[in-house]
């Protein structure tokens, strides 16, 4: 049988470790290819733009997204807090989901505003949601600065946004003279369910912040993308951030790679997400609608398992199953490049037989 180069990747990556490892799509190893780039990269003081590795990584992602420039950034939480940095000043308010990572990790420290929260059904922030929580008058105390939305939605399940709202949103947020800025750390998981491109998906955002990081496979890094004017505002951001990371390129060199190659592997992340999401509905206790599985993404509400998520989770760690526990309810499980079809068949049979032994004594 052929076995073509991509196969043996695969399997070379199923059989590293005993583990499998649905927490997130974060916990991605680099490919063999990507190793080889970054020992052979090309590198500067990129505080000085001077890494020609991270500068073509630059250019490329702002070619990609369609705008003047990006910039590149440690983690896609430094590209955030830097897009809000951008768009506010010191004690305005942000519009955003009460369950958007801006808000439930990342806290606006450094950018010094409050977020005002809304409650967008499954994640998908609309300007419904928006509009009566925007405060602009003169004896507002605190005055809106912005809207953040976040494509695809993380604690919602992975959700999409369609073009149509996220347009909807940026157009009517641009009327009143409020920036938009998007959290995309999965933008590319949320193009391709939705078969069109990030550019198309993203046009109408002031500010773009995406990962390379997740589901696109490199160890590490994020960019910020919009207009030049913004990213060299945000260069300097950066830097205040600790976030220059001078000989970077070793990093950049697997980004490019990310860039290139990963969107197009979405689609099986995808797929096993839904394959996964089937056999968890037929689980005892467990509740997920298939239907609802959009991308790589899965929260399942565990209670009627008898279990608490963490106490689900630590039992299936001791079979060698990761998953996540958000809150006493949920579990997460994340598919991604490291996490093959079999290897969600065997962490399927292994979820069923401990719900199913917990049915039984209860
Ligand atoms: N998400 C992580 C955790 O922080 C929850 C994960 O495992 O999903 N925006 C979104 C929508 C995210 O999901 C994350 C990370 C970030 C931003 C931050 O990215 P990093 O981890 O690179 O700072």
């Amino acid at each position: 049988m052929h076995t073509s180069a991509a196969d043996s990747e695969a399997t070379a990556r199923q059989h590293s470790s005993e583990v499998i490892d649905l927490r997130s799509d974060t916990v991605t190893k680099p490919s063999p290819e990507m190793r080889r780039a970054m020992f052979e990269a090309e590198v500067g003081d990129d505080v000085y733009a001077e890494d020609p590795t991270i500068n073509r990584l630059e250019k490329r992602a702002a070619e990609v997204f369609g705008r003047e420039a990006a910039l590149f950034v440690p983690s896609g939480t430094m590209g955030n807090q830097i897009a809000i940095k951008l768009h506010t000043h010191h004690g305005q308010e942000i519009i955003c989901d009460e369950r958007s990572h801006v808000f439930e990790y990342e806290m606006a420290h450094f950018s010094g505003v409050m977020p005002r929260t809304v409650s967008a059904v499954g994640g998908i922030l609309t300007w419904k949601d928006v509009e009566p929580k925007i405060r602009f008058k003169d004896y507002d105390a605190a005055k809106t600065g912005m809207v953040s939305a976040e494509n695809t939605h993380n604690m919602a399940g992975g959700t999409v946004t369609p073009p149509e709202i996220f347009d909807d949103l940026c157009d009517r947020a641009h009327d009143a003279g409020l920036a938009v800025h998007l959290d995309g750390a999965r933008v590319f998981n949320a193009a391709v369910a939705l078969g069109i491109p990030v550019a198309r998906l993203t046009a109408k955002a002031d500010t773009v912040m995406f990962c390379l990081s997740k589901g696109l496979g490199a160890p590490v890094g994020s960019l910020l993308v919009g207009y030049a004017e913004l990213m060299d505002r945000a260069r300097m951001y950066r830097k205040a951030l600790g976030g220059g990371m001078r000989q970077a390129g070793i990093l950049a060199a697997a980004g490019l790679i990310a860039l290139e190659q990963g969107p197009g592997k979405l689609v099986t992340d995808h797929a096993n997400a839904k394959f996964l999401a089937r056999g968890l509905a037929a689980v005892a206790g467990i509740d997920i609608d298939p239907a609802k599985v959009q991308t790589n993404i899965l929260m399942c509400e565990v209670s009627g398992t008898g279990m608490t998520s963490y106490e689900l989770s630590q039992k299936l760690a001791a079979r060698n199953i990761l998953a996540s526990g958000f809150g006493p309810q949920f579990i997460r499980f994340v598919t991604h490049l490291d996490v093959s079809r079999e290897q969600c068949a065997q962490a399927l049979e292994v979820i069923a037989s401990i719900c199913s032994v917990k049915a039984q004594r209860a």
